[in-house]
């Protein structure tokens, strides 16, 4: 069975994967370069199996955007606008609550809340959004604020990191997402968004919430100007900031969309570059628990097939997506709960619908 993994050059990588060693920077590029995509998911798969067995894992989820005006203006970004354009937004806590009023309904499990770097909105704002959720949902689960967004309400509340996510914590924040990582690359951030919270700026914050008692993810934004090595560093950087902290559940590979973007010049990533992004994360992320495959991203249907190549998560029901979404993704805004296991079943896993910290509620 291993032979054709043999065969493909990947021999003494199979070998460290077996050994559960941790694979060189050296590997991750030999992984990257190869197009033999069933090679690699095949130890992807092998360390998919041993930290998550056969289970499959979603979250019935409801996303809320509260504004979309953002100081920062990421050239790579769809969704952030100037306060003075035409598209701009932004919610009052009467606005949030109504969103969650909405759902009531709804056995939602989790809120996923996000939102620009706006130039005006008050410190006060953000523990008051929590703090309506809570009052309306106490049992919901609220991850919010990327770390650029928490280096901000620091900014703003003038106090440190710590004693602002310590207050949002009071307020109800649960845990943060990963968002706002894009690459770590300096060279990466000075092209595509100058303005924006440093790489290490946002490993600070990530490593604070975890001492902290907050689990955050991680994400990377791949498949525009970045290169393999950029790619592998920051791959690197995330697995020696958990060896030391323990703190990431979930890492996110995002497939870089650009239309309506200032880089929409690049063409949309392709399948198999989305299943390496999977794979290779797999692989070189030994010391996290959970890779995402985000359906919003790359489409149900390879969300799907990447449950066999180290995915071992397929995010939630999201519904009202918009970051993605206007920047031309094509998915469907909301998945069901029944589909979603369905997508789960038949790629031959078992299906877990899990909360935020991957306790598991129901399985099918
Ligand atoms: O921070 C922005 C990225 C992120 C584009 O933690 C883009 O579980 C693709 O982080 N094409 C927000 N990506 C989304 C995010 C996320 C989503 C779902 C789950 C979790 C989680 C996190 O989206 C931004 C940025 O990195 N982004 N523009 C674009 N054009």
């Amino acid at each position: 069975m291993d032979s054709f993994v043999q065969e493909a050059g990947f021999g003494a990588i199979l070998d460290k994967v077996r050994a559960n060693e941790r694979l060189s920077l050296d590997d991750g590029k030999k992984l990257y370069e190869s197009n033999n995509i069933l090679a690699l998911g095949y130890m992807a798969n092998l360390v998919r199996e041993r930290l998550n067995g056969n289970k499959a894992y979603f979250i019935y989820n409801q996303h809320i955007n509260y504004s979309n005006i953002c100081t920062n203006l990421c050239k790579f970004c769809a969704f952030g606008k100037d306060k003075e354009s035409d598209l701009a937004y932004e919610m009052n806590v009467d606005d949030v609550k109504q969103k969650v009023r909405e759902r009531l309904d709804e056995p939602i499990n989790e809120i996923h809340m996000v939102g620009g770097i706006h130039p005006d909105l008050p410190y006060s704002y953000y523990l008051d959004i929590l703090r309506a959720i809570k009052e309306i949902r106490p049992d919901v689960h609220i991850q919010a604020f990327t770390g650029v967004e928490i280096y901000h309400l620091a900014e703003l509340a003038g106090k440190t990191v710590g004693e602002t996510l310590e207050e949002l914590k009071e307020a109800g924040l649960g845990s943060m997402p990963g968002g706002g990582a894009e690459v770590f690359s300096p060279r990466i951030r000075q092209i595509t968004c100058e303005k924006k919270l440093s790489g290490e700026g946002w490993i600070d914050v990530a490593k604070t919430a975890h001492r902290h008692g907050l689990n955050t993810n991680a994400t990377m934004l791949y498949g525009h100007i970045e290169t393999i090595e950029e790619r592998l560093e920051h791959l690197d950087i995330l697995r020696r900031t958990q060896d030391d902290t323990g703190g990431f559940l979930a890492f996110i590979p995002l497939a870089f969309h650009p239309k309506n973007t200032e880089m929409s010049d690049h063409s949309r990533t392709t399948g198999i570059d989305d299943l390496k992004n999977i794979a290779v994360a797999r692989l070189m992320l030994d010391n996290f628990p959970h890779i995402k495959a985000y359906w919003v991203m790359i489409g149900p249907k390879l969300a799907q097939i990447a449950l066999s190549f180290g995915a071992d998560d397929m995010d939630g029901t999201v519904k009202e997506e918009v970051i993605t979404h206007m920047a031309g993704a094509e998915t469907e805004q909301a998945l069901g709960h029944k589909t979603l296991i369905r997508l789960i079943r038949e790629a031959g896993r078992q299906p877990n619908e899990r909360d935020t910290l991957y306790n598991v509620l129901n399985t099918y």
